[in-house]
């Protein structure tokens, strides 16, 4: 079927069934074309707190279709794909959070929205990548357990030298596999580009790097900087709405591999095939839809 065709078939859908879509700036452009709302995962967060339609389809992957649950419970939230989950998501187990808090009286368990609901259900505040340093500054805890992404730990502990941390050892694999060489060899290529990295990156990308920040934040950034040229390290999905945005600047990515299979199992037919069942939808267990809600409604009263 046309793509455009699709299109119409979701916009009639949506207003039959009462629903809206949000989408993650890693999904498909086209994806993102018929989406209502479209941002980093924190607007994302904020956006799903005010919305008025009975029905949520979610185009990205599981733990921000649990985030939307867990802030709209009354809600019927879907997800465009249900396979649809971040490895990273998982790295960091329940039995772990408990074994550091047994070691640390003043202790703040900071969970990565990047997490399971079961994994948010144990730690005291969420943080996403465009407010993790507003956020953990504001905590009175000393003590600091990250989890689950190392990359972004430390980028905020870096900034936040008055907090001792500890660190879990989660990564993105899409991030983690820009390397240095590959941001040297670009900036060899393109040498006025400014370099726009996410946090997820490693240490040594991060200090290549002339601007650090979320995909929102690098779009921001790279709209509103005088510069015609930036190389991304980020995954691809940023480059639709870069282009959009700055249709007379240039974007450059650093390998081929800035490439999110789980976000891009997500297109236009899944799309509307969640909106005509309604299915498969977001359920969570009482217990976790009750515990894993705190830490999120902290993070949106602490940024
Ligand atoms: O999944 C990611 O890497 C996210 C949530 C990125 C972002 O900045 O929103
Ligand atoms: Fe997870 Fe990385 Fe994909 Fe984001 S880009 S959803 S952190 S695997």
């Amino acid at each position: 079927m046309e793509n455009k065709e699709l299109k119409e078939q979701i916009n009639t859908l949506k207003k039959e069934k009462d629903a809206v879509i949000l989408a993650h700036y890693y999904v498909d452009g086209e994806v993102q074309k018929i989406a209502d709302y479209v941002g980093d995962s924190f607007y994302l967060s904020k956006a799903a707190t005010k919305l008025e339609q009975k029905n949520i389809i979610f185009c990205g992957v599981k733990f921000m279709g649990e985030s939307a649950k867990l802030l709209n419970p009354a809600k019927t939230v879907v997800m465009a794909d249900d396979f649809a989950d971040c490895p990273m998501a998982h790295m960091v187990t329940v039995e772990k959070i408990a074994e550091v808090r047994a070691q640390y009286e003043d202790l703040a368990v900071v969970c990565y929205v990047n997490s399971t609901a079961e994994i948010k259900s144990v730690s005291d505040v969420c943080v996403t990548s465009s407010n993790a340093l507003r956020v953990v500054e504001k905590l009175p805890q000393k003590n600091i357990f990250f989890v689950p992404d190392e990359n972004l730990g430390r980028y905020v502990a870096e900034k936040l030298p008055q907090k001792h941390f500890i660190f879990n050892d989660g990564f993105c694999h899409v991030h983690k596999s820009i390397t240095a060489e590959n941001v040297i060899k670009a900036k060899e290529v393109y040498p006025d580009a400014l370099v726009l990295t996410h946090p997820e990156c490693t240490r040594e990308v991060i200090a290549l790097s002339d601007f650090i920040g979320s995909t929102s934040e690098i779009i921001d950034y790279a709209t509103k900087t005088d510069c015609e040229r930036f190389i991304i390290c980020t995954e691809m999905g940023v480059f639709f709405e870069l282009q959009e945005k700055n249709p007379n600047k240039h974007f450059y990515s650093v390998g081929h591999r800035q490439f999110c299979p789980n976000m891009k199992k997500v297109t236009l037919e899944k799309t509307k095939a969640a909106l005509e069942s309604l299915a498969p939808e977001v359920t969570l267990p009482d217990e976790i839809m009750e515990k894993a809600a705190l830490p999120l409604q902290k993070m949106l009263e602490l940024s």
